[in-house]
């Protein structure tokens, strides 16, 4: 029997209990209940480390979260020896287990701590208790409480070092809001890299001060024709900042030499032939080519490289290589052969689509599997010799494919993918051969040939999104479509509140809609 007791329906508080410590999506490592619980108040104040800004930080991140829905003041203050109640985030040398990323959660009935070695891991520790709180705590009004976690504790750690997820801006372009819209939403699953693809034939989105046209005209138009339009590098700088306040690593990505349309077209010289083709807003891939024989070719590679590496912050820099169609096996190669230094050169590391396990992957190369058989031998060769793996199998990641024939949006040519197909696959095992050790994380690309909006996005990524990140973050032994489908149920609430819009799979139990 629910209790109503305020006057409208909208102040009734909720009798229900709070969920289990392991009601979060990626599945936590390890879960102890342990029975007891903490409500949040109005008494509630947030503790933090003093000596660390990140912290602190982080801490400021969690009241800004909280107060809107709870109305609760929520002051952040140092801890100091002695503290405890409330909710405490606490930076720990015993956490050392935990490595760069994990946090332990404590539930008592004095409060919450969230305790880790890192940053990092204090920020996914507030994640998970993000998901404990009910889905209300997602609106940006006051809302009835109570605001109570169940007691216990988890400890947890990723699975792999890379989780990533790709947003193709250059398809279409999406402007600062939008992509940060997303890296919120990506942070919700403990994804830690953002992948944006910011060149193809139909747009260069990100502005080049040498080849100042690269921007202006290349990224004037997009498919169907739209206006296009390009990060300045101030703006691709708050995007990285902002990103990295979401302990996310941006990995930018030039295409080539293939997918190279919009920079062909900027710039005559870069063609073979000397004519620049004009720009182009359909949607073929694998015609364009940079002119494998021509030193201009090199010489913008480089500046464009330079400028981009100095935008970065993260490791990698990602040169594409993939769907080459109309470049000879041997220009490839040799291509891969002079380009892969530059990355070098500029201190980042190269990632590129696997494709380049068929040329000779430089030492510390990651190659990123797309493909779909799992039987690639050149790649699996490669995972062999070193090369390490990032796993986008196209039948399972990527966030275009359309759900099922009926789906509006998205492509379907590695077929459709539901819910449980997303998550129904392993990343140590699925290219057979390549060693597990290869395996260095896993990205859901999200291709932008037909998505254009939020809405977009968050259709096409919601569910599928957060099955990829628990196959990234959880242990392979809690991988259980069964349990999974559960624990992502519960998320559908949260998404309302959020105003994702997300495609409500029939192989999801959602809840009925209060
Ligand atoms: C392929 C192709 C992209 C398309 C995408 C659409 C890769 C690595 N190259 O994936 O250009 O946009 O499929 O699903």
């Amino acid at each position: 029997m629910v209790g109503v007791t305020a006057g409208t329906a909208s102040a009734a508080p909720r009798d229900t209990a709070p969920p289990p410590l392991s009601q979060v999506v990626p599945a936590p490592a390890a879960v102890h209940e342990s029975g007891g619980s903490y409500t949040i108040g109005g008494y509630t104040v947030i503790r933090v480390p003093e000596g660390s800004p990140e912290a602190v930080r982080v801490g400021r991140y969690l009241a800004g979260l909280l107060r809107p829905s709870t109305g609760y003041a929520l002051p952040v203050r140092p801890l100091t020896a002695g503290d405890e109640g409330g909710i405490v985030l606490a930076l720990s040398g015993h956490g050392t287990a935990l490595g760069d990323e994990g946090y332990r959660l404590d539930v008592t009935n004095h409060g919450v701590a969230i305790t880790a070695k890192q940053p990092s891991g204090l920020f996914h520790g507030v994640q998970t208790l993000r998901q404990l709180l009910p889905a209300a705590v997602e609106e940006r009004t006051r809302q009835p409480g109570p605001w109570t976690v169940s007691g216990g504790t988890v400890t947890d750690t990723p699975r792999y070092s890379y989780r990533g997820a790709m947003l193709d801006v250059s398809r279409h372009f999406f402007t600062v809001a939008q992509v940060e819209r997303y890296v919120d939403q990506l942070a919700l699953y403990k994804i830690n890299y953002l992948h944006l693809h910011l060149s193809d034939d139909q747009g260069w989105r990100i502005a080049i001060s040498s080849w100042p046209r690269l921007a202006a005209y290349g990224g004037s138009t997009e498919v169907g024709g739209g206006p296009g339009g390009y990060y300045t590098k101030a703006q691709y700088e708050q995007i990285v900042h902002y990103a990295a306040s979401r302990y996310l690593t941006v990995v930018p990505e030039i295409d080539m030499p293939a997918h190279t349309n919009a920079a062909l077209a900027s710039y005559a010289p870069l063609n073979c032939n000397g004519a620049a083709p004009p720009l182009y807003t359909g949607t073929n891939v694998g015609f364009s080519s940079l002119c494998v024989q021509k030193a201009v070719t090199y010489r913008f590679i480089d500046d464009v490289l330079r400028e981009l590496a100095a935008l970065t912050p993260g490791p990698y820099l990602h040169i594409g290589g993939d769907e080459a169609h109309s470049t000879s096996a041997a220009d490839y190669t040799a291509f891969m052969d002079r380009v892969q230094p530059i990355v070098a050169k500029y201190r980042k590391t190269v990632l590129a689509w696997h494709e380049i396990a068929n040329a000779h992957p430089i030492a510390g190369a990651v190659a990123q599997y797309w493909g779909t058989a799992g039987t690639e031998q050149s790649v699996v060769a490669a995972a062999k010799a070193g090369t390490r793996l990032v796993m986008s199998p196209a039948n399972h990641t990527y966030l275009d494919m359309k759900y099922n024939p009926s789906t509006k949006l998205g492509l379907s040519w590695a077929g459709y993918t539901e819910v449980k197909d997303a998550y129904s696959w392993d990343p140590a095992t699925f290219l057979r051969g390549a060693p597990a050790s290869a395996v260095l994380g896993v990205e859901a690309p999200l291709w932008s040939e037909t998505i254009s909006t939020n809405d977009h996005i968050g259709y096409m990524a919601f569910p599928r999104l957060p099955a990829i990140a628990e196959l990234g973050w959880s242990p392979a032994a809690l991988h259980d479509w069964d349990a999974f489908k559960v624990r992502l149920a519960a998320q559908g609430p949260r998404w309302d509140a959020l105003g994702i819009d997300y495609y409500r799979s029939p192989q999801v139990p959602w809840p009925a809609a209060g």
